[in-house]
């Protein structure tokens, strides 16, 4: 039993491949499998990772660009029924999640099997390297507004490093998580709150990339936006409304 890494990728051809380098180092220290949810990348990005030919690494092969929110949804659905996979850790392929801090991540200390490890900037020890302050200002209020409209008491909810249990996705209505772009993590953060999940945060430090370039949006900030101010609505008029429809009945 080990837990399962995924990592979304859309034109991610160079990067994926320095990244897979750095977990093959870690593979040979822990047991762990890896899942690329790939969108039909253009670049060949799914092809390059089979030629790789690693026993422990797949490709989820998807038929187009859907967004993030999708890749992470049809990867969930795929891995959480495996008895397998105890926890399932997701990560950028785009090298700004590094490997080094995934070893704290993964040793966290829950108070109980129902968990989500949040990889966090924003807290003391937590730092981002080369990101532009655009980004930053961006990045901190957004977490920011999410925390206040949603009363999630955690500093980095739009982060995608992270580890859920299985136990907790298993817990969840992942149909139900309608969120398309980066949104899907402070979707998935209020979902794994309303199933009462014991939350731990690690610092980390988040590296701008250096290989391709970022899909991020002014449409995905937009939907955030909107989204947050919906899902905030909806938890204030609607509690228990809310938990029925992400946390599946006992
Ligand atoms: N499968 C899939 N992956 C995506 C999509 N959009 C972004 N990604 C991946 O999600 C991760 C984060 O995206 P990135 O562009 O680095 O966002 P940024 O770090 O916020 O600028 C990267 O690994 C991307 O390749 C998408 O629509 N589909
Ligand atoms: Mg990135």
């Amino acid at each position: 039993m080990y837990p399962i890494i995924l990592i979304p990728t859309y034109n991610e051809s160079i990067a994926i491949v320095e990244l897979l380098n750095k977990l093959s180092t870690l593979h040979n220290g822990r047991e762990f499998e890896v899942l690329i949810l790939d969108d039909n990348s253009p670049d060949g990005t799914a092809d390059i990772v089979d030629k790789l030919n690693l026993t422990w690494v797949r490709v989820l092969r998807r038929p187009g660009k859907a967004g993030l929110g999708a890749a992470y949804r049809a990867g969930f659905a795929e891995v959480i029924m495996n008895p397998r996979y105890t926890h399932v850790v997701t990560m950028d392929a785009d090298g700004s999640h590094r490997v080094e801090d995934l070893p704290v991540m993964l040793d966290a200390e829950h108070s109980s099997s129902v968990s989500i490890t949040l990889g966090s900037r924003w807290v003391p020890g937590g730092s981002v390297v080369n990101w532009p302050l655009s980004r930053q200002i961006l990045s901190r209020a957004g977490t920011a507004y999410a925390r206040i409209a949603l009363r999630i008491p955690l500093h980095d909810l739009t982060g995608g490093f992270r580890i859920y249990s299985t136990e907790l996705l298993r817990k969840l209505n992942l149909h139900q998580m309608t969120a398309t772009g980066y949104c899907f993590q402070i979707e998935i953060a209020m979902a794994s709150d309303l199933a009462g999940a014991s939350a731990r945060e690690v610092p980390i430090t988040f590296v701008e990339r250096v290989n391709g370039v970022s899909k991020m949006s002014r449409a995905i900030v937009i939907e955030a936006l909107w989204q947050t101010t919906l899902w905030g609505l909806a938890r204030t008029l609607r509690p228990s409304a809310d938990k029925l429809h992400y946390v599946k009945s006992e």
